[in-house]
């Protein structure tokens, strides 16, 4: 019996752990933390473990496929590039470049092997109609920083391990493991804050992260903004900002809280469920300390006025002095940048969706535009589309919509190891091998961490026959489309050498050799203050009140709450450790266990409706209608209902055996393609005004 022993990240979420990877003959035997990981200290989570789950997968698509007459045959990968070349091509000469719509689902970011590789592949098919789980995501943060501190990825990131007091918002880190925010075992460092200091959590449920809080509040969906409002006026009440360290670098900082202080927020408790009080409360710890911070995440992003949440939590961070500061919050310097030189430093408006004319957001359209842009005839009209790692059909608004839209495209493509709700409607299905076979490095989660880390993954095992590394993949597609278009095409530089040189250009003097010589990964020290130094504004300072952002602030204190009685609760949505977005419920290790998909309803308004703990229930949103179990929480406020996200597989062509054996609904079939963040068009997936009735 041959063992070995091997080290690489975990892709499959932000916090990056090192895995120790035992192989026993050549097969994958045994995942654990890596004790040795510089960064991680052994920590791991249920998805990481099952990964053993992925790799062994029966459903894994394994060699690209094509649909015949409905049904799926094996092909190679020449034909595939060939026909997919020309099938892209024949589209985009007879109907326009945009008649081909690009998905990037959020897997992307995970990968070196597609994230470095993507931006080639959007060149070469040169559409407008691109979209990415960024618009169901974190857009507001991109469009913020871009607009404060000039780049999209000057992110201030809580500087966790030295903060005593952390307010945080709309996330769950101890069931996500933190987003924005890299930090292997969260739950130990957010553990150790309130230790310091406080932890307050501000959600409408009592979730995990709020259970090991000092404090939580409840607060009603989208009630983040008056919050924010209420709180930095309770910190002009407690004395003057502190803005020493930015002397020259602040432009608009009084006129942006002269607004704020102006705004009359008396009807705060009606408005958010907190109480001035608890606002005072919240304030006088955040003034009182000297490392704090204010953070919020998914659940203040992806609502109505995520973009102004997100502008009122810079804004407080300033007036606290905790701004690139260590020891407050600050962006992360990383040795491969993702500011500066030959980045994107972000954009908004440069061009519009053709038939609800929202604006283009760094270089994508809102997907929430997708089905409109499928199904509205005109020059311009979306005839196919090619998704990589992605699954709109479960993760965007209005999915069931989508759904049936995909169904009437021309031709659909998937970079995906799966069959699932969206890749089901493909022609083509080009499945990606094992990342373990692949060389690895994070582009982006180094450059979110919490820490200056590093670490290049190298392959664990070898690519099976027949099986292609995802950047050659990419670039077949794009030989493809070259070559039916009879335009030469120069193949893909291999990882390492993009690496190389993206590390040159970081100037930090690491090379490839000093990552392939730190397995375990390289710490490279705590966070230092960067910001002021790195700011991309045309003015050089930070821009307070920048004319976007001061529009949007005004909109939201002029728009009137429509009391919507069609729709008395409003609808959340939440993660649990052991799930990953939409794709994950294949696998036994996760799955297993008590049933997890039930509509979580305080047991108050369930008696108001005459309804029982565990009966089937209909909810209704303006878009749909989905019947679930119900499940009495009293941890979850009064007017508010909570489903998670990424359940209902079980549809017709899924190959899933496992996910269309559970029970769930897709809470997307109720969240609402015209219901958006006012700044950006990024979906509001919280907050979703709903009703429910007992099933018939
Ligand atoms: N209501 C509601 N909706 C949400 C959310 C929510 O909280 N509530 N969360 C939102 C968020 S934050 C996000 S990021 C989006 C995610 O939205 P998506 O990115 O569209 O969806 P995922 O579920 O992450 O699906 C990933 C896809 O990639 C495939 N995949 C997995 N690994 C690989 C790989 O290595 N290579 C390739 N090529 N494919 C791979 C999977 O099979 C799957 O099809 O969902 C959003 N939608
Ligand atoms: N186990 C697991 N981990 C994951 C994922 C997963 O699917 N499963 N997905 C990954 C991805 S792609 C991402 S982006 C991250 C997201 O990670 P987080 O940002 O931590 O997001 P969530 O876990 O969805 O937590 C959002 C919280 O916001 C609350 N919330 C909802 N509406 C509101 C509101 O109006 N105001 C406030 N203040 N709170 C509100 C919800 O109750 C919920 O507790 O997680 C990543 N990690
Ligand atoms: S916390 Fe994230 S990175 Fe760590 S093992 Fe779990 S899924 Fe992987
Ligand atoms: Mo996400």
């Amino acid at each position: 019996m041959n063992t070995i022993t091997v080290h690489r990240a975990c892709p499959l979420c932000e916090a990056i752990c090192g895995l120790q990877l035992k192989y026993i003959d050549g097969v994958l035997a045994s995942i654990r933390g890596d004790d040795a990981d510089a960064f991680s200290r052994g920590h791991i989570c249920p998805k990481g473990v099952a990964i053993l789950d992925l790799e062994h997968d029966p459903d894994r698509v394994r060699g690209p496929m094509r649909k015949v007459e409905g049904e799926w045959r094996a092909a190679t990968w020449d034909e595939a590039f060939a026909e997919i070349g020309q099938r892209l091509h024949a589209i985009q000469s007879t109907h326009g470049r945009d008649a081909v719509a690009v998905y990037l689902g959020n897997p992307n970011v995970h990968h070196f092997s597609l994230m470095a590789y993507v931006p080639q592949l959007l060149r070469a098919i040169g559409t407008r109609n691109q979209f990415s789980a960024s618009s169901v995501d974190q857009w507001p943060h991109q469009l913020v920083n871009w607009q404060m501190y000039g780049h999209q990825w000057l992110l201030p990131i809580p500087d966790l391990d030295r903060l005593d007091v952390l307010l945080m918002l709309g996330a769950n880190p101890v069931a996500s493991n933190g987003s924005l925010m890299t930090a292997p075992d969260v739950t130990a460092r957010l553990k150790a804050i309130r230790e310091r200091g406080a932890l307050i959590v501000v959600d409408p449920r009592r979730s995990e992260t709020a259970a090991i809080a000092s404090t939580h509040l409840s607060i009603r969906p989208g009630g983040d903004v008056w919050f924010l409002i209420a709180l930095l006026q309770a910190l002009m009440r407690l004395g003057a900002p502190r803005l020493d360290a930015y002397a020259g670098k602040l432009n608009g900082f009084d006129g942006a809280m002269a607004r704020v202080q102006a705004v009359r927020i008396d009807d705060l408790p009606q408005r958010t469920g907190v109480t001035m009080a608890q606002v005072d409360a919240v304030a006088a710890q955040l003034h009182g300390a000297t490392n704090a911070c204010v953070y919020g995440r998914m659940g203040v992003s992806t609502q109505r006025f995520g973009t102004v949440a997100q502008y009122l939590i810079q804004l407080t961070n300033l007036y606290l002095g905790q701004l690139d500061r260590a020891g407050g919050c600050l962006p992360n310097e990383a040795i491969v940048p993702v500011t500066g030189p030959g980045t994107s430093k972000g954009s908004r408006g440069r061009w519009s969706s053709r038939v609800r004319g929202l604006p283009e957001v760094s270089g994508e359209l809102p997907v929430a535009v997708l089905r409109e842009e499928i199904e509205t005839p005109g020059a311009g009209q979306v005839r196919a589309l090619l998704t990589v790692a992605g699954n709109p059909v479960a993760s965007t608004p209005n999915g069931a919509a989508l759904d049936r839209a995909l169904g009437t495209l021309e031709f659909q493509v998937a970079i995906d190891p799966y069959l699932n709700e969206t890749t089901r409607h493909a022609d083509w299905i080009l499945p990606p091998p094992s990342f373990l076979a692949e060389d690895h490095y994070d582009l982006y989660f180094n450059a979110f961490a919490i820490r200056r880390v590093a670490r290049l993954s190298t392959p664990t095992q070898s690519l099976p026959d027949g099986a292609l590394a995802q950047w050659r993949i990419l670039d077949g597609v794009v030989g493809g489309v070259r070559a039916a278009r009879g335009e030469p095409h120069t193949p893909f530089v291999p990882p390492r050498e993009v690496l190389a040189m993206l590390l040159a250009r970081g100037g930090s003097g690491l090379t490839i050799d000093d990552l392939l010589a730190a397995p375990h990964g390289l710490d490279l020290g705590p966070l230092e203050p960067s910001l002021l130094r790195r700011l991309e504004t045309a003015s050089g300072a930070i821009e307070c009140a920048p004319p976007l952002l001061v529009e949007l602030f005004d909109a939201v204190v002029t728009e009137i709450a429509r009391d919507d009685r069609a729709f008395d609760l409003r609808l959340i949505g939440r993660r649990h450790v052991r799930s990953n977005n939409s794709w994950m419920h294949n696998a036994h290790r996760l799955v297993k266990g008590k049933p997890r998909h039930q509509l979580l309803m305080h047991p108050d308004d369930l008696a108001s409706r005459g309804l029982a703990d565990g009966e089937r229930v209909c909810v209704r949103s303006r878009v749909g209608m989905v019947v679930v179990d119900v499940q009495a929480d009293a941890e979850l406020m009064r007017g508010v209902v909570s489903l998670p996200h990424g359940f209902g597989q079980r549809r017709e062509g899924v190959r899933l055996g496992l996910a269309t054996s559970l029970d769930g609904v897709s809470i997307n079939d109720l969240t609402d393609e015209a219901f958006l963040d006012s700044g950006t068009g990024n979906a509001a997936l919280n907050g979703v005004p709903v009703r429910v009735e007992r099933a018939d």
